[in-house]
């Protein structure tokens, strides 16, 4: 039985990792924060009794930006691979909390390869780091492939510029199977809440179910290559399972903007939308809804909020995934229409569930960023 370690387990990657690779027949160890409320929400369909005698899942207790911790698991486990999807993943967080963004993203990444190595796991460990279309930055060509050249926009793409090298330094000094999937935006009805895609559907069936009165968003005009994370993770396991370690650009090929990922979530509740205005003053009014939702025709449904600008923006991400689909047979299974939709109809589901705990008299958090 292969033995894996998943760094970021408890976020939306490391879930369908972890479902996935037990559908393999893997024993799975996670590495979990400590926090002080309950943090592992999309993990916990897969929880095993610890008195189970064929349990395949474990969580350890740790944290990237500790090292002595993070050798002794390794030692434990003795990993056939580690995943190292642990990060502080959102790009505006990381121009507020720089130097944990480099000290989680970049040094985690590091302290992780160096206990591949004191262990003397190097030719038995396999190692998987979680790089991303953020290194492209201000992009240099389109669509982005992986001999483009990287210029990151925040301290989150420099930091992971940093993890992306060190992976690529330790296979070439070490001969370690080390890979670098470098993977465009990817979304799921698991999706962070402050993330755009997710924010958006969220907050449209927030709307929809009169549980919030707008939207605030930023930069309408940002374009993304957007695919589904179950897809994405299937990526990182085919790149260990290569005779020899390689990096690839994992993409769709296909790019929408904000405004339209807006437009096809409202849409599929049925709400059609005017846009008028431009940059700050943009918004968006509802023309049509349907009779079962509570916004009205004439309410403004999205409005621009300059505080969600970015200090240094990535205005067009679109990537080139033939060098995957070539040597790893790969390629996305989920559309855009239909991941939004997904997406749209589990967050009206929850908005359903969230109205009826008021009416019924119980109140729920409203997080708008
Ligand atoms: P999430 O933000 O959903 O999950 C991040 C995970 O990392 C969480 O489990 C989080 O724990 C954990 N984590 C954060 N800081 C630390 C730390 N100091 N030590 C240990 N664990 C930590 O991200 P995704 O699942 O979306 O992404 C997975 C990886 O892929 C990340 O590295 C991300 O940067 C990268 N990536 C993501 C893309 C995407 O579009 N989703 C695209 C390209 C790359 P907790 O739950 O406690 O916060
Ligand atoms: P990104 O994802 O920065 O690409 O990083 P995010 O969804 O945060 O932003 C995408 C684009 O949408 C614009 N935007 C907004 N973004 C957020 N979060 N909130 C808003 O209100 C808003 N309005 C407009 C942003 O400016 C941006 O242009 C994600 C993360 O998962 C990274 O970890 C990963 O590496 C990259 O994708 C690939």
């Amino acid at each position: 039985m292969k033995r894996a370690l998943i760094s970021g387990i408890t976020g939306q990657d490391g879930a369908y990792l972890a479902e996935f690779l037990l559908a393999k027949g893997y024993e799975v160890h996670g590495i979990k924060r400590r926090a002080s409320s309950f943090n592992t929400d999309r993990i916990d369909h897969l929880y095993q009794d610890p008195h189970d005698p064929g349990r395949r899942f474990f969580l350890h207790y740790g944290d990237l930006t500790d090292a002595t911790n993070l050798i002794r698991i390794v030692q434990q486990i003795q990993p056939d691979e580690i995943y190292n999807l642990g990060a502080q993943s959102h790009v505006q967080v990381s121009f507020e909390t720089p130097e944990y963004t480099a000290n989680a993203d970049a040094l985690g990444s590091l302290r992780l390869l160096e206990a591949i190595r004191i262990l003397g796991l190097e030719h038995k460990t396999r190692f998987y780091q979680a790089s991303t279309s953020e290194l492209y930055g201000l992009v240099q060509e389109t669509p982005q492939r992986e001999s483009t050249p990287f210029h990151p926009r925040s301290p989150y793409g420099v930091a992971k510029l940093y993890a992306y090298w060190i992976t690529v330094n330790y296979r070439e000094s070490y001969g370690m199977y080390a890979c670098n999937g470098i993977l465009f935006n990817h979304e799921s009805p698991s999706r962070g809440e402050t993330f755009v895609s997710r924010k958006i559907t969220r907050g449209l069936a927030r709307l929809h179910q009169g549980l919030q009165q707008c939207l605030y968003l930023g930069n309408l005009d940002a374009r993304r290559d957007w695919g589904h994370a179950r897809d994405y993770v299937e990526a990182q396991w085919l790149m260990l399972q290569q005779p020899k370690a390689d990096d690839f650009v994992i993409a769709t090929g296909v790019q929408h903007t904000v405004r339209e990922f807006v437009e096809y979530a409202a849409r599929e509740v049925g709400i059609t939308l005017n846009w008028q205005g431009t940059g700050a003053a943009e918004e968006a009014i509802a023309v049509d809804t349907p009779t079962e939702s509570a916004v009205r025709p004439g309410q403004r449904i999205v409005a621009v909020d300059p505080r969600y600008y970015r200090p240094a923006e990535v205005e067009t991400l679109l990537g080139d995934a033939s060098k995957a689909r070539k040597c790893l047979g790969w390629s996305p299974r989920t559309g855009f229409r239909e991941m939004v939709a997904e997406m749209m109809h589990s967050d009206l589901a929850l908005s359903r569930r969230d109205a009826l705990m008021r009416t019924a008299g119980f109140h729920t958090v409203s997080a708008q960023d």
